[in-house]
């Protein structure tokens, strides 16, 4: 192995992990952003505690309280071709994105780390409206392993593998408001 590889090698992102650049052109993600900032989004709620970050879920939201999954609205028209744009991406089967979580993100806001419910299985982001920090970090004896991708407006990622089993991730505050929309797939029970 040359140096090369050795001091290189920390850096590598996580297995899993897969981004793209201008997945939608800027018309569609203006529309989407109307879509998102028109729903009755609400504070994130998990037991007794509140997130800054505001949502609205669609096919299933996980109750924290309850700590399962309950059925939230159906995905409404609006965000089924996209949802089929991102599964055509992924290679994943048409309609197996399931459920579906459009998040705003106002100046200061971010979300803390996490690995996402275990009920979901692929996990699809899509950004909007300005660029974040989406961080990763896992565990490395007694260190962190870490690694930040730099998430533009109107790319799409995907978490499966390591990346979304192994790692966790999160977003410091945003400079500038951010919409997302996150595309799950199910893990079959
Ligand atoms: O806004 C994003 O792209 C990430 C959202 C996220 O990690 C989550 O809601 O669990």
């Amino acid at each position: 192995m040359t140096q090369l590889g050795l001091f290189t090698e920390p850096e590598a992102g996580p297995s899993g992990l897969r981004y793209v650049d201008n997945f939608i052109e800027a018309a569609v993600e203006r529309a989407l952003i109307g879509r998102i900032a028109a729903l009755p989004l609400r504070r994130f709620q998990f037991g007794a505690f509140e997130g800054n970050r505001r949502v609205a879920s669609f096919g299933y939201r996980y109750d924290y309280s309850l700590q399962r999954l309950a059925e939230a609205e159906p995905i409404p028209d609006w965000l089924l071709p996209i949802a089929r744009q991102t599964e055509a991406w992924a290679g994943l089967p048409e309609a197996s994105v399931r459920q579906v979580l459009c998040t705003e993100y106002d100046i200061g806001v971010g979300i803390g780390w996490h690995r996402d419910k275990p009920h979901f299985k692929e996990i699809l982001g899509l950004s909007l409206g300005s660029a974040c920090k989406f961080r990763f970090r896992r565990r490395s004896g007694d260190k962190w392993q870490r690694h930040t991708l730099e998430a533009q407006p109107r790319s799409l990622y995907m978490m499966q593998g390591e990346a979304r089993s192994q790692w966790e991730h999160s977003i410091p505050p945003v400079e500038a408001r951010r919409y997302s929309i996150t595309f799950r797939t199910m893990t079959p029970t």
